[in-house]
């Protein structure tokens, strides 16, 4: 059993990563200020008997080492962040502290609690335009908006402190990661979650641009077990690796499927492209497999069925 704090243990990732690892026996504690997390998403584990929650915001320093006083982490997952490129567009000041210098503070704490690893959520938004698909994590990386910036600052950064003082750093670049519990509410919200709402409440799905975009969707359950795996398999190295299927779909697929799954007829309406939108998206999973051992087992027809079935 190990000790875990989890960060943005509220949030969409955060949930079904804490869940998975109160299964799979380990000790957790939450951390969330509810930006974007949820209380709701912590209802199926609350009163856990392992399971501790403390409300408070990572980016505010000194907040998380005194809430984390006392339980000497074995690990810590950090998922608290802004999670949409177009609101990093938007507010780049408030990206840099959220998805940057909480990261630094992050690290202080592992180091001043004592914990040997960290697990950063980071993204595959760290690529940018490149057309050497499938994405290796050796690509080069050219962040298009300031959340992808933000995130490979934060990578080095935590590498960097990996190499200093002989912490395990795993550094998870997600893909486009859907599932329950990820909040459609904001125009900033995940596309499936989107579609799903649109397509549940009878309205007009948007596509921005001429959905030929596409997208290496990953089931949230399978990005749990990459985290779960990331924080607690023994001898792993500190590095880099792409948490994504190996498999892409455009939007117009996308939904296309989506409808089927949900039984539907739907012509959605065509906006103009967003500002920052990577044109084409698809990673090599070829990494995780070899450091982690880490396989998707969910593919994109499986999950959208677990998500209409709801
Ligand atoms: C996702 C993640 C981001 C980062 C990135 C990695 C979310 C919310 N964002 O950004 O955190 O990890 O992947 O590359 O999960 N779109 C529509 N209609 C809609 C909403 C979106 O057409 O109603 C388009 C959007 O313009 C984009 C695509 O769908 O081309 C995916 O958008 P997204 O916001 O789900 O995710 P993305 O790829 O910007």
């Amino acid at each position: 059993m190990s000790r875990i704090l989890v960060t943005g243990a509220a949030g969409f990732i955060g949930s079904h990563t804490v869940e998975l690892l109160l299964q799979e026996g380990h000790e957790v504690l939450g951390v969330d200020n509810f930006r974007t997390g949820r209380e709701a998403n912590l209802q199926t584990f609350l009163t856990h008997p392992r399971f501790r929650f403390l409300r408070g915001d990572v980016a505010e320093p000194g907040e998380l080492a005194s809430l984390s006083t006392g339980f000497r982490p074995d690990a810590i997952i950090h998922l608290a962040a802004m999670v949409s490129v177009p609101e990093s567009i938007a507010h780049p000041a408030e990206n840099h502290r959220l998805n940057f210098l909480a990261t630094t503070l992050v690290a202080d704490v592992a180091l001043a609690a004592g914990a040997r690893r960290i697990v950063f959520a980071s993204s595959a938004a760290v690529y940018g335009t490149n057309d050497a698909l499938p994405l290796s994590e050796d690509a080069t990386c050219q962040p298009l908006s300031p959340y992808g910036e933000a995130k490979l600052q934060s990578e080095h950064h935590l590498l960097h402190a990996a190499r200093e003082h002989g912490l395990t750093v795993r550094c998870q670049r997600y893909f486009n990661v859907f599932g329950p519990r990820q909040d459609p509410s904001s125009a900033y919200s995940g596309v499936i979650s989107r579609f799903h709402d649109a397509l549940t409440l009878g309205r007009t799905p948007t596509i921005h641009g001429d959905g030929e975009q596409t997208r290496d969707f990953i089931y949230v359950g399978d990005v749990a077990r990459a985290n779960l795996l990331a924080a607690t398999m023994p001898r792993v190295q500190s590095g880099t690796a792409n948490i994504c299927t190996g498999h892409s779909v455009s939007l117009n697929q996308l939904l296309t499927a989506m409808a089927q799954a949900a039984g539907k007829t739907c012509q959605p309406l065509y906006g103009p492209a967003r500002a920052g939108d990577i044109r084409q998206s698809l990673g090599s999973p070829a990494r995780a497999k070899l450091e982690l051992s880490f396989q998707p087992a969910t593919s994109l027809d499986a999950g959208l069925a677990t998500l209409f079935a709801r």
